[in-house]
């Protein structure tokens, strides 16, 4: 049996440390915006071994997993001391997801895990389930951790187990190991994907927020929302104003969702988020771009049309297929920025570009007219530039 044992530990310990030490590789050319990486950055088998197993040959004989890790996917993002952080969602075989901090020294490979997982403090009433943590380095000197934490519905009816409610959950910290839990974001409506932004706006907090009918659908909430709040450590919305609409026939016409905090450029606030359709294979999720005024953060004044990042290849398969979301972004004072992305709720890739391409894309690709002659319209203009180009040239 020691054997055994001893044989699996070191097969193990191998294919892990193998991961560990595997660099990543840009794949070129790519489209010019950003580009891709070879590897995603997170799985579940970049989990620590001493987590997902009990180290004793006496205890665990064969070697087995006691702790199964389903997938790592949406994770909020920071650079803290020099190194790019990324705060998990890790999802155990159990379907309860927690948060844990991963660390790279460059920001596209090599992310190790923390020794523990968050010991995220609970509200008087405990979540269930807690996921997706938007992180803001705040100027009131606190690193916040927005995230969903979901309960049962208390209302639904008997033997109705999978209704459940979705609330802003919050908490602070000041060093992503010691976190103090702030009550919930008190809001009219259920929320997900609540995004706390960097800078107070007229003394406030400002959140971005997504107002829901149910847990699943957003109904009647328009799209992305804008709160201000006078108080964190008892947040309450009363009035939240949407500022990115869902439309017909785009790529958020079911549902759209702030993803990590805006960053803060000379032409605007640029913001990353996802958007949801439904086509026969079920929900798509895609990540687009747009950019808000510098003054007045709530106010668009661009927005390509279409999708930033679709999943491709690999990135289409996992446990909830057809879906790219992201909550975590690094932009570096060099202005490179690193796009942190979950593909079906399974595993993270990161996209590098930079803060200057990225506008350009967003101030030079046309908005989306709506209409499919809009489009051609869109794409016959730049079919005439390039010939003008060419037979001038
Ligand atoms: O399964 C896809 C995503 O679904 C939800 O996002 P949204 O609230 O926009 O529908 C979230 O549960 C998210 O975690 C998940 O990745």
């Amino acid at each position: 049996m020691v054997n055994v044992f001893n044989q699996r530990l070191e097969q193990v310990t191998e294919e892990y440390e193998a991961l560990m030490e595997r660099p990543n590789e840009p794949i070129l050319p790519g489209n010019g915006i950003f580009e891709r990486y070879k590897y995603p950055v997170l799985t579940a088998a970049h989990t620590p071994i001493e987590w997902r197993y009990d180290l004793s040959p006496k205890s665990n004989p064969y070697f087995m997993e006691r702790f199964g890790i389903n997938g790592v996917f949406n994770a909020g993002a920071i650079k803290w001391n020099g190194k790019y952080l990324m705060v998990a969602r890790v999802e155990g075989n159990d379907r309860k997801s927690f948060f844990s901090v991963a660390e790279s020294p460059n920001g596209i490979d090599h992310f190790r895990f923390w020794k523990y997982p968050i010991r995220l403090p609970e509200t008087i009433e405990p979540d269930v389930n807690v996921y997706d943590m938007r992180l803001t380095n705040h100027e009131d000197g606190w690193i916040y951790g927005v995230f969903c934490t979901e309960r049962k519905d208390k209302n639904a009816p008997k033997g109705d187990l999978s209704s459940a409610v979705a609330a802003a959950g919050i908490a602070r910290t000041k060093n992503l190991v010691d976190w103090e839990r702030l009550p919930d974001l008190i809001s009219k409506s259920q929320q997900r994907n609540v995004v706390l932004h960097p800078e107070f706006v007229n003394g406030k907090y400002a959140f971005y927020t997504r107002p829901q009918d149910s847990f699943i659908d957003a109904g009647n909430g328009g799209g992305i929302g804008w709160a201000l709040v006078d108080d964190i450590t008892h947040a309450k919305m009363d009035q939240e104003n949407i500022i990115n609409f869902r439309h017909y026939h785009t790529i958020k016409e079911l549902k759209n969702g702030e993803g990590p905090h805006p960053i803060k450029t000379s032409r605007g606030w640029l913001h990353l988020a996802h958007g949801v359709r439904m086509c026969a294979a079920g929900l798509r999720y895609v990540l687009y771009l747009y950019v808000t005024d510098l003054e007045h953060p709530d106010k668009v004044i661009a927005e390509p049309a279409g999708h930033l990042l679709a999943p491709i290849g690999e990135e289409r398969v996992g446990d909830v297929s057809n879906v790219l979301f992201s909550n975590g972004w690094i932009a570096d004072e060099d202005g490179t920025v690193y796009i942190y992305y979950a593909s079906c709720d399974t595993r993270m890739h990161v996209a590098v570009s930079s803060i200057d391409r990225l506008l350009d894309y967003c101030f030079n690709t046309s908005p989306d007219g709506l209409r499919s002659a809009t489009s051609v319209e869109t794409l016959c203009q730049l079919i005439d530039k390039n010939e003008a180009y060419n037979k001038n040239k």
